[in-house]
C-alpha cells in the first residue's frame, strides 16, 4: 500500500484546512464534486461525443455528459456547450486551432497588464503560433480605454480578439468589444475563466449574448473542479464558407467539437465532467447566487481595508472577486515576491503578480492579488476580510521578523478552526 502520497494528500488537507487561501483562481469545491472526481468514471474511455463515440460501454456517460452540457446550457443560457477541455488554456487552444489559421494576427489583453498566458503571450503556444497583439490599462486610471482597443483593432485586423483576464478587477464591456469585432471582421472570444461564478449568479455583465464563443474554467468563483469549457449563446454557420458534402454551412458547434476532439485532446476525463455537471447543478440553486454577493462584498471591504491602510488598488478598488495591488504604493523595497514569502510564513497564501508597468521582473514583481472566492465558500463575511487585510498588512510590514510572522500564523490558524472543511 502507498502510504507516502496519502500522508502527502492528508498534509495538504491540513494545510488547506489551517491557512487563510486567497489566489483568485483557487476555491473549494463542495464533496459531491470531490466525490464525483474520485469515481469509478475515471476508468472509462469516451473518445467522442454522447450518442458518437469511438468505444463501447460509453451508454452512462453518455447521460453523464449530456446532462453537463444541458445544466451548462441552462446556467448561461447558451445553445452550445462543450464540457470536455481538460483545462481553461486547453478551451482557448481547442478555439483558437478552430477558428485561426497559423500566423493570423489576434488581439488580446496584455498578461503584464492581468491577462492570461493562453491569449498570445510570447513565452505561449498561442504567442509562438499566431500573431500576438495587445491592449492594456492606462497608467493613470488602471483600466482599459475601450477607444484604444478600437483604435489597435483597427492597426492589426485582428480574426480573433480575446476579452478577459487572470488580474482585472473591472467588469467587461462585452457590447463594444462586439461592436469593434464586428467593424474590423473579427471574432470575439470571450474568457471568462476568474467571474464565470459571478456571471452565472447574474452579477456581473453576461457575455453570452455579445460574444460569438465564450470560454472558462470550471474551478475559480465557479467553484467546480479542475477543468475548462466552451460555449455559444447561439450556434451559427462557419463564416468562411466552409460546407458539408450535400453542401449545406457547417454549423460552428461541428467545428468548435472537432476543435476539441480530435484537434486538440483524446478521452475526455468523464469524472471530472461529472464533477463539472454536480458544480452547475450547486451553481443553479438559489444559495449561488447569495454566495456571488459576499464575494464581491467580501472583495470591496477588504479593498477599502488595504486602501486605508495605504496600499494601491490597481483601478482604485474591484467589482469582481479580485484586485490586484502594487506595492510600490505603500513599500519602496518590498516586492511581490517578498510579499508572498512573508505572508506564506503565516500561512496566507496569495501569489505575486506583475502590474501594469511593473519595474520589476515576472519572479519577482511589484504586486500581489488576492481572491475572496475561496474564503467566501469557507463562510468568512465582511468583518472576517477585514481582519484578514490586518493580517496581511501586518505580515507584509513585518516580513523581516519571524517571530511575528509565527506569532500571526498561530492567530491565523486559531482563526481558521472556526471554519471546518471536508469535515
Ligand atoms: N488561471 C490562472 C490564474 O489566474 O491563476 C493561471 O493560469
Amino acid at each position: 500500500m502507498d502510504t507516502e502520497i496519502s500522508r502527502l494528500i492528508q498534509a495538504e488537507l491540513e494545510r488547506q484546512r489551517h491557512g487563510i487561501e486567497l489566489i483568485a483562481s483557487e476555491n473549494f469545491t463542495s464533496q459531491a464534486v470531490l466525490d464525483a472526481m474520485g469515481s469509478c468514471l475515471t476508468n472509462k474511455y469516451a473518445e467522442g461525443y454522447p450518442g458518437k463515440r469511438y468505444y463501447g460501454g460509453c451508454e452512462v456517460v453518455d447521460q453523464i455528459e449530456q446532462l453537463a452540457i444541458d445544466r451548462l446550457c441552462t446556467l448561461f443560457g447558451a445553445e452550445y456547450a462543450n464540457v470536455q477541455p481538460h483545462s481553461g488554456a486547453q478551451a482557448n487552444a481547442a478555439v483558437f486551432l478552430s477558428v485561426l489559421q497559423p500566423g493570423d494576427a489576434i488581439l488580446g489583453f496584455d498578461l503584464s497588464h492581468g491577462g492570461h498566458l493562453s491569449h498570445g503571450s510570447p513565452v505561449n503556444y498561442s504567442g509562438k503560433v499566431y500573431q500576438a497583439n495587445f491592449y492594456g490599462v492606462e497608467e493613470e486610471t488602471g483600466t482599459i480605454n475601450m477607444d484604444k482597443v478600437a483604435q489597435k483593432a483597427r492597426e492589426v485586423h485582428p480574426k480573433l480578439i480575446i476579452c478577459g483576464a487572470s488580474a482585472y478587477s473591472r467588469d467587461w464591456d462585452y457590447k463594444r468589444f462586439r461592436e469593434i469585432a464586428d467593424e474590423v471582421g473579427a471574432l470575439l472570444l470571450a474568457d471568462i475563466a476568474h467571474p464565470a461564478g459571478l456571471i452565472a449568479g447574474k452579477l456581473l455583465n453576461d457575455p453570452i449574448p455579445h460574444c460569438h464563443i465564450v470560454t472558462s474554467t470550471t474551478h475559480k468563483t465557479l467553484r467546480g473542479p479542475r477543468g475548462g469549457i466552451i460555449m455559444m449563446g447561439k450556434d451559427f454557420a462557419n463564416p468562411w464558407g466552409r460546407t458539408t458534402k450535400k453542401g449545406e454551412p457547417i454549423m460552428m458547434s461541428a467545428i468548435l467539437n472537432s476543435g476539441v476532439f480530435p484537434g486538440m485532446q483524446g478521452g475526455p476525463l468523464e469524472h471530472v465532467i461529472a464533477a463539472k455537471a454536480v458544480a452547475f447543478y450547486e451553481a443553479l440553486q438559489p444559495d449561488f447566487k447569495t454566495y456571488g454577493k459576499q464575494v464581491i462584498a467580501n472583495a470591496q471591504v477588504m479593498a477599502q481595508e488595504l486602501v486605508s491602510r495605504g496600499y494601491k488598488i490597481i483601478s482604485g478598488g474591484t467589482e469582481n472577486h479580485l484586485m490586484l495591488i502594487d506595492l510600490r504604493g505603500k513599500f519602496t523595497d518590498v516586492s511581490g515576491r517578498d510579499a508572498e514569502n512573508a505572508l506564506i510564513k503565516a500561512d496566507i497564501t496569495i501569489n505575486k503578480n506583475m502590474v501594469p508597468f511593473d519595474s520589476r521582473s515576472a519572479l519577482l514583481t511589484s504586486g500581489i492579488r488576492i481572491g475572496t472566492a475561496a474564503m467566501t465558500s469557507r463562510g468568512c463575511t465582511e468583518d472576517h476580510f477585514r481582519q484578514m487585510a490586518v493580517w496581511i498588512d501586518e505580515a507584509i510590514s513585518n516580513g523581516q521578523n519571524e517571530a511575528k510572522l509565527s506569532a500571526l500564523k498561530h492567530e491565523v490558524n486559531r482563526f481558521m478552526n472556526q471554519f471546518p472543511l471536508y469535515s
